[in-house]
């Protein structure tokens, strides 16, 4: 009797022990069910007003329905250029803290070196790959990863499970051609391997295919994911599939002027700058539209088509994408992000054509098609593309700094928008709040220096930040500092002063009124406010006479020169010989 009591005991604990254990897993089960899925889509030199839902030429259907069904931010701020901004994006922490101050296709050989300026994500910040492994979440990248290049500092050694990336800072979107001199040919790695590119490459259509694939091929099927999309679109060279261009045509064959107006006038009517807010012309320097060819004017007018075209092609792809998570039922928990790294990209390629066309490219869109076509759409059509703000990419005036960000999901309110100023390092620590993990960084690691916008996302009336609250920022050698809706601001040569102006954001967006003399005690306050930033991070001036598109150029020839040297050195010999045989039969011919 006593034996069977016993063994019904220990049937009853094991009974039990089960029961909790199954309890317990399914407790774990469900929180990790519960966590959001996190798609983050990043553009590459979008300004704020061209996606279809800011305003924009391009249809954009599905990342409008995102905005629709979510919160579209009209005050976002990343950096002027690509790789810091990626910096800050993937870690909320300052770029020089993270290691990546500027790119290094833009800095003094000199600088490459230095604390923060290697131009590769240092060991001192943790990525959102790496910090939503903590929740259990399956991290896959696909695109542009543009924060180191080797084996040691791709995705894949940064808490991506899954990746297929290009590892430079842009490529055709068709092939393993590069777009610099400097860079002839492109890079992609998938899982930290070097590989070549499948058959029917386009950049947005294989970011799309792979990132679908990493779902297919998942195994912890019930774990949240977190997929980083980093599309080429819309970087040069601009290259799109015809289906796409088409009927874009005439779209802006008005010219760069009235684009620009155009796009003024919308931002008021979408409420993205007050009514009253003044209208910066184009740089009076740049090329007069009327003054151009026909010819000119249509290479131009499908540069922009081509542009527009891109952007449609990438949004065709992203519908793709949310059809699948739809069809998978993945769709209600996830949270998707849309947003740019910088402003348009006003770089003029004109004089790298001729390598470009050497190795591979063309410049006849209507006879040839987007495969290999060099499209870039120039400092005039970015300075319209940047409307209502002044200056493009490379500057921090906020034509190069505000970027289009969207945030869509089953816990984010609905068909919203919101004028709150915010910066590129608080997407990570927002990302962290929303699942549930701490806003700060892990012992041992540089502090996130963004904030969470969550508090401002459940109520708008919080702002993310507060009136003493200020950031800084530097890159490229152009620097900002903002604090309770003024900047300070000085930009880079040549479009540039490298002068320190003050503007008040709230009501003169354009930047057209330097408040520095009339309101000198705020001046100064946010000038020192900025050298603290700048000591604290570790800014370094860059020499006398320094610009990011000067130093790309300078590279550019270096190259250039030393791959002509050969046919050079030939072509002198050649020369040469005919003169000295030439002198020879005249002396010849004397004598007789
Ligand atoms: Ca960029």
């Amino acid at each position: 009797m006593k034996n069977r009591q016993s063994g019904e005991r220990i049937i009853f604990s094991l009974l039990f022990l089960l029961g909790l254990a199954n309890s317990f897993y399914s407790q774990t089960n469900t929180n990790i069910k519960n966590k959001p899925n996190i798609v983050l889509i990043l553009i590459d030199d979008s300004g704020l007003m061209d996606l279809g839902a800011y305003g924009g030429e391009a249809r954009t259907p599905n990342i409008d329905k995102l905005a629709k069904s979510g919160l579209m931010f009209t005050n976002m701020h990343a950096s002027p250029v690509c790789a810091p901004s990626r910096a800050m994006l993937i870690t909320g922490t300052d770029s020089h803290l993270a290691g990546v101050a500027n790119l290094p296709e833009f800095l003094p050989e000199e600088y490459q070196n230095k604390p923060g300026y290697a131009g590769v994500l240092n060991d001192n910040v943790q990525t959102i790959a790496t910090r939503l492994k903590e929740g259990n979440y399956n991290t896959y990248m696909t695109g542009k990863w543009h924060l180191g290049h080797d084996e040691k500092t791709l995705p894949s050694k940064r808490g991506f499970d899954r990746t297929f990336i290009l590892g430079g800072s842009g490529a055709s979107n068709y092939d393993e051609k590069g777009y610099l001199p400097m860079k002839p040919v492109a890079h992609w790695y998938a899982d930290g391997k070097e590989v070549k590119l499948p058959k029917d490459f386009y950049s947005s259509k294989t970011y799309i295919d792979k990132t679908i694939e990493f779902h297919e091929q998942e195994q912890k099927k019930d774990n949240p994911f977190f997929a980083y999309i980093a599309f080429q679109a819309i970087h040069a060279p601009i290259q799109a599939p015809k289906q796409f261009v088409d009927h874009y045509k005439k779209t802006y064959k008005e010219g760069w002027n009235k684009l620009r107006k155009k796009r003024f006038q919308k931002a008021k009517q979408l409420g993205f700058i007050p009514q009253n807010t003044k209208y910066s012309d184009i740089f009076p320097d740049f090329k007069k539209w009327e003054d151009l060819s026909e010819k000119e004017k249509k290479a131009h007018i499908t540069n922009m088509a081509v542009t527009a075209g891109m952007l449609e092609s990438m949004d065709y792809h992203i519908g793709r994408y949310i059809k699948y998570l739809t069809q998978k039922g993945l769709i209600e928990n996830t949270i998707f992000i849309v947003t740019s790294d910088n402003g348009p990209d006003g770089a003029d390629y004109t004089q790298g054509l001729m390598w470009a066309k050497r190795n591979g490219y063309h410049t006849d869109f209507d006879n040839n098609g987007g495969k290999d076509f060099f499209g870039f759409i120039g400092p005039e059509f970015a300075n319209a593309l940047s409307s209502p703000f002044s200056y493009f990419k490379y500057y921090t005036g906020e034509g190069g700094l505000r970027v289009p960000f969207i945030l869509s999901g089953k816990t984010i309110p609905k068909n919203k928008k919101t004028i709150t100023f915010s910066f590129f390092t608080d997407i990570a620590p927002t990302i962290y709040d929303l699942v549930g993990l701490s806003t700060k960084a892990n012992e041992g690691f540089a502090p996130i220096t963004g904030k969470s916008m969550l508090p401002h996302i459940n109520n708008q009336n919080v702002p993310v930040y507060t009136t003493n609250e200020g950031v800084g920022l530097e890159a490229a050698a152009s620097s900002a500092y903002f604090l309770d809706g003024y900047k300070i601001v000085k930009n880079n040569i040549p479009l540039g002063d490298m002068e320190w102006h003050l503007y008040n954001l709230k009501n003169d967006p354009s930047e057209l009124n330097d408040l520095a003399k009339k309101e000198p005690k705020r001046f100064q306050k946010m000038l020192a406010a900025y050298q603290t930033y700048a000591k604290n991070v570790g800014v370094l001036e860059m020499p006398e006479g320094y610009s990011a598109q000067g130093t790309v150029a300078k590279k550019s020839y270096i190259i250039i020169f030393k791959n002509l040297l050969p046919y050079l050195i030939a072509f002198i010999l050649v020369v040469t010989t005919i003169v000295i045989l030439l002198i020879r039969r005249k002396k010849i011919v004397k004598s007789k």
